[in-house]
């Protein structure tokens, strides 16, 4: 039998990343309302099985200090780090600044960074959507380099999610709804999208069997949650998956209040049936009223499409929490200025509108680059060597940036105040 070690697993404190304009300020304020699981820290270290002492680190809310102390306080003899790009700063220290013999990293951020991860501090890197079963190898053979993971869902248990204290992530805050004991879970990863403003992986979609689906539900249903949010990139992209996921859900006669973050494409059928499974809310990528902007932004989508997907979510009372993007060289102040009239005449619960910000790795930051409105790769830049609150210039003007500012402020409060 293996020796047992010592692990923790640890993400990134958001304490000191980079300063982005995207979120509005009335929800920054209202901290807990994204307060989710580590669901990939929490994947691992099921799959890890018993046998080893394993301690899931959730650093989000806390200082980059106070993580480094509490890793310190653990002594692992590994660890392990998940990691986003907006984060590089954090991972850093937290790769140069801990005493662990054997560090491994993974998550978003190793996709395209693995190499520089490596030169950080980082004995090795696992590269994959799902890195299960190559991290539980690694804990016994310590590799080091990089390993390219072939993890599938069907290979995995879902995250356990009594690893942790879940019933702290039941919210205590609400911004746009109210729920019970809000839990989230994936039942897919990847998007057939390939919108210029995402810095997504390149993922191959993958699903979970509907099966496996319905247990999870049932597994945060027998935990106290009374309201399950599929947080996947694209929820749903096939209809036929979601039906045989309906279809277990009849056949075991479970019912709960769900919602799901996806696209605007839905058949009248596919929305009747959800909505009668409890289906409340859909949490979809709008980013705009007007053909233009959408071409723009290279997405799948066209105001007639948005129009007919409304319709449908009002006859089938699914709220829309609709996400908008403000702030495109193509846009005019007359089209910013009929934004608001036209959200509320599409019966559109909930706006969430953001200004759009030239992220990492993205297809509109590159863009900026090769137009030459970057002089240099900023981002690469503060990748090798990340400072503490990291500000990318705006690529228009500050004034600019200031009006947007307080159009998305102006808007949100109207709508919140309501
Ligand atoms: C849920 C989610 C969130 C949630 C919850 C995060 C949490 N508590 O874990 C919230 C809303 C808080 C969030 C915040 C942010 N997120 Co986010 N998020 C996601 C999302 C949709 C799903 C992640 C998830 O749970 N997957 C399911 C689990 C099981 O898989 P996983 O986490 O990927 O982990 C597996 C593998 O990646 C790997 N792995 C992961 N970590 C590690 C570590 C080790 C040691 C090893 C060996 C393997 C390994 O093994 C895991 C198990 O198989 C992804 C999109 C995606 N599909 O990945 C974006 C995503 C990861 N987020 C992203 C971003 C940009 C952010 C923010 C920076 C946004 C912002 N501007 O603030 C913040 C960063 C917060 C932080 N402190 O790090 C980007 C990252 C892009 C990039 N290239 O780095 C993604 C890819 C979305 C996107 N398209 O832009 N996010």
């Amino acid at each position: 039998m293996a020796k047992s070690k010592k692990i923790v697993l640890v993400n990134m404190p958001d304490d000191h990343c980079p300063r982005d304009w995207r979120t509005p300020d009335y929800f920054k304020t209202a901290t807990n309302s994204t307060n989710y699981m580590p669901l990939g820290l929490l994947s691992l270290a099921t799959n890890l099985g018993p046998g080893h002492d394993t301690v899931v680190l959730d650093a989000k809310r806390l200082t980059i200090e106070d993580t480094l102390q509490r890793i310190e306080q653990e002594k692992p003899e590994i660890l392990g780090v998940s990691a986003n790009t907006m984060r590089a700063f954090a991972l850093k220290e937290i790769l140069q600044k801990t005493s662990a013999p054997y560090k491994i990293v993974g998550g978003a951020h190793v996709f395209r960074h693995a190499e520089l991860t490596l030169r950080q501090g980082a004995d090795a890197v696992i590269v994959g959507s799902l890195a299960d079963l190559e991290f539980k190898e690694a804990v016994e053979t310590l590799p080091k380099g990089i390993i390219y993971a072939k993890t599938t869902y069907d290979q995995i248990n879902f995250p356990d999610r009594k690893l942790m204290d879940y019933k702290e992530y039941f919210p205590k805050d609400f911004v746009f709804f109210k729920t019970q004991n809000r839990l989230h879970m994936l039942s897919s990863i990847g998007c057939p999208q390939h919108c210029i403003f995402c810095n997504n992986v390149p993922a191959k979609m993958q699903r979970k069997s509907a099966e496996s689906v319905v247990d999870e539900m049932q597994h945060l249903y027998s935990l106290g949650s009374r309201s399950i949010h599929f947080l996947d990139d694209n929820f749903n992209v096939s209809e036929p998956f979601l039906h045989k996921v309906m279809d277990e859900m009849d056949h075991r006669n479970f019912q709960v209040e769900w919602s799901g973050r996806g696209q605007i494409i839905m058949s009248d059928e596919l929305a009747k049936r959800l909505s009668e499974h409890g289906f409340k809310r859909i949490h979809t990528g709008i980013e705009a009223l007007d053909d233009t902007i959408l071409n723009y932004f290279g997405k799948n989508s066209s105001v007639e499409k948005i129009n007919k997907f409304c319709t449908t979510m009002n006859k089938y009372n699914i709220d829309v929490l609709g996400f908008f993007i403000v702030g495109t060289p193509v846009e005019t102040d007359k089209y910013l200025e009929g934004l608001p009239e036209k959200i509320k005449a599409l019966g559109i619960k909930h706006p969430y509108i953001q200004i759009l910000s030239p992220t990492p790795d993205s297809e509109y930051y590159r863009g900026l680059l090769n137009q030459g409105v970057y002089k240099t790769d900023v981002w690469a830049e503060h990748l090798k060597n990340p400072v503490p609150d990291f500000q990318i210039p705006y690529p228009y003007s500050t004034k600019r940036l200031e009006e947007l500012g307080k159009y998305v402020d102006k808007i949100e409060q109207e709508y919140m105040l309501k």
